[in-house]
């Protein structure tokens, strides 16, 4: 099938707007070149424009992030009160796009500000509930494309303290909450959309095309200062989550950069802050690479169709799902940053939490397998070229740590699991969750196999530890 001029057109917008930062999906699909390569080759440029100075730093604040593996990302903003629905009709996209969907004016927008009141907001429960999904950090939008912030901010009256009768600091509230609970707390900020600002990209219904603005004063009057806030008044923050860089030169890059490095040299940045200065690649969103990527990368992902709420986008990834797409991003070498959509009034839609709750019980028992585990040496498992496409393969994915191997059964074979060739020599298997019960190891014609019960221990996947004994060079 061919795709139609509109797509296209769309996909070059897209692909334009992401400036090498954010693979783009199709490359990856391309017929002859090896699934993979071309992300792979972004992964690696992220880190090769770094001084020796600037690698050491860059490896000392990432440290965390490459153990955490698994992150909750959280949409709320005023959008969550149209949910999805402008004057009674249904709006298409992703949910908090609805103001630039149905190119609301600004001032029938800011109107929401005054409705806004989530009462049932409580910050303890929200990070309780990341804490039993097994998520290590959570990152959070302080503003999104629509402008409006979401902490009390001296530099824009728009914000949930100044313009709401809340009046209340969520994310003075968060942070404390995370502080109490061990985990690492991060921002979202939307650095160069801002469809509030006459001067901030993205909003051509109310002020014109990009192309005739004074970025810089809104990103000097604005952005810059707001970052500025996040970063002082918050305690100490793991991660600026930048997204979508539109008009972002090096420059104005760099500004952002130094703000950053300057007030917190332990702030991660993520890669989309524009040309440079990342400290890990951002895959497209939703966007699984199809191949084990060198380096660090991240992908940002929906538990249903849409960050922001949405009242009738009830079709939510099952736990089994979400399991496979975990170990599968681990295996290649990545963190999953899975989303939840808050509503207006600040619960987390029942269906999220029980399918995050479910998932972090399966980490319970098989977190080893992920929290600081390498990708799989092997690869054959992931797929393979088909009529010169991708066919995925999802029998089973493989992740390690120094001298062991995990093995994630998501298909359960029939009496035995064969271990895929190796040169080191598999010495004692067992269950994550029944580490005393050995499993038996057989070794024929150079093939290993591992003999298996009847019946999977874990519903949702099982996981085969492998202890191995690495041949050490200049022996035997
Ligand atoms: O914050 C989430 C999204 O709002 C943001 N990134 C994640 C993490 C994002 N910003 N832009 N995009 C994602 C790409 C946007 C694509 C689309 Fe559209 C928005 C497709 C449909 C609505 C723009 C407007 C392109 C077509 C219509």
């Amino acid at each position: 099938m061919k795709n139609s001029p509109a797509i296209l057109i769309v996909t070059a917008l897209l692909s334009a707007q992401l400036t090498h930062l954010v693979p783009c999906a199709s490359a990856a699909a391309k017929k002859s070149a090896p699934p993979g390569a071309d992300i792979a080759r972004r992964s690696e440029s992220v880190a090769a424009h770094r001084s020796p100075e600037e690698q050491a730093a860059h490896e000392a604040r990432i440290a965390w992030w490459r153990e955490a593996k698994f992150g909750l990302f959280i949409h709320w903003g005023l959008y969550a009160l149209p949910a999805g629905e402008w004057k009674g009709k249904p709006v298409a996209g992703i949910g908090e796009w609805i103001m630039n969907r149905a190119k609301i004016p600004v001032k029938e927008y800011e109107q929401l500000a005054k409705q806004f009141n989530p009462v049932k907001f409580n910050a303890e429960e929200w990070v309780q509930m990341a804490e039993d999904a097994g998520m290590k950090y959570i990152v959070i939008t302080s503003k999104h494309h629509d402008g409006f912030a979401m902490f009390g901010s001296k530099t824009s009256p728009y914000n949930i303290v100044d313009a709401t009768p809340f009046k209340r600091d969520p994310m003075k509230e968060l942070a404390a909450a995370c502080a109490r609970h061990g985990i690492k707390f991060g921002f979202y900020y939307s650095q160069a959309q801002d469809w509030h600002e006459p001067n901030g990209a993205g909003n051509t219904w109310d002020f014109g095309p990009d192309n005739r603005k004074d970025y810089d004063q809104y990103l000097r009057g604005k952005a810059e200062p707001q970052v500025r806030e996040l970063l002082t008044g918050y305690g100490p923050i793991c991660l600026v989550w930048f997204d979508t860089p539109r008009m972002m030169t090096p420059e104005r890059t760099a500004r952002f950069a130094q703000l950053v490095r300057t007030l917190q040299p332990n702030c991660l940045i993520d890669g989309r802050l524009g040309p440079g200065d990342g400290d890990y690649l951002s895959m497209g969103d939703n966007k699984i690479p199809p191949m084990v990527v060198p380096g660090d990368w991240e992908v940002p992902a929906t538990l249903n169709h849409t960050w922001g709420f949405k009242k009738d986008d009830t079709d939510w990834k099952t736990p089994e799902d979400l399991t496979f797409k975990l170990v599968d991003i681990v295996s290649k070498g990545g963190n999953y940053l899975l989303n939840v959509g808050p509503t207006a009034e600040g619960v987390i839609p029942q269906a999220s939490q029980d399918n995050l709750r479910r998932v972090g019980r399966w980490l319970k028992v098989n977190g080893e397998a992920i929290y600081g585990a390498r990708p799989t040496p092997f690869g054959a498992e992931l797929g393979a070229q088909v009529d010169g496409r991708f066919r995925e393969a999802k029998d089973w994915r493989c992740t390690t740590k120094p001298g062991k191997f995990y093995f994630t059964l998501f298909t359960w074979p029939a009496g035995s699991f064969q271990l895929p060739p190796m040169k080191a020599k598999a010495t004692k298997a067992w269950f994550l969750g029944d580490a005393r019960t050995p499993l038996r190891l057989t070794t024929t014609d150079g093939k290993t196999t591992v003999s298996l019960p009847e019946k999977a221990p874990d519903n949702i996947a099982s996981v085969i530890a492998v202890e191995i004994d690495v041949p050490k060079p200049g022996k035997d």
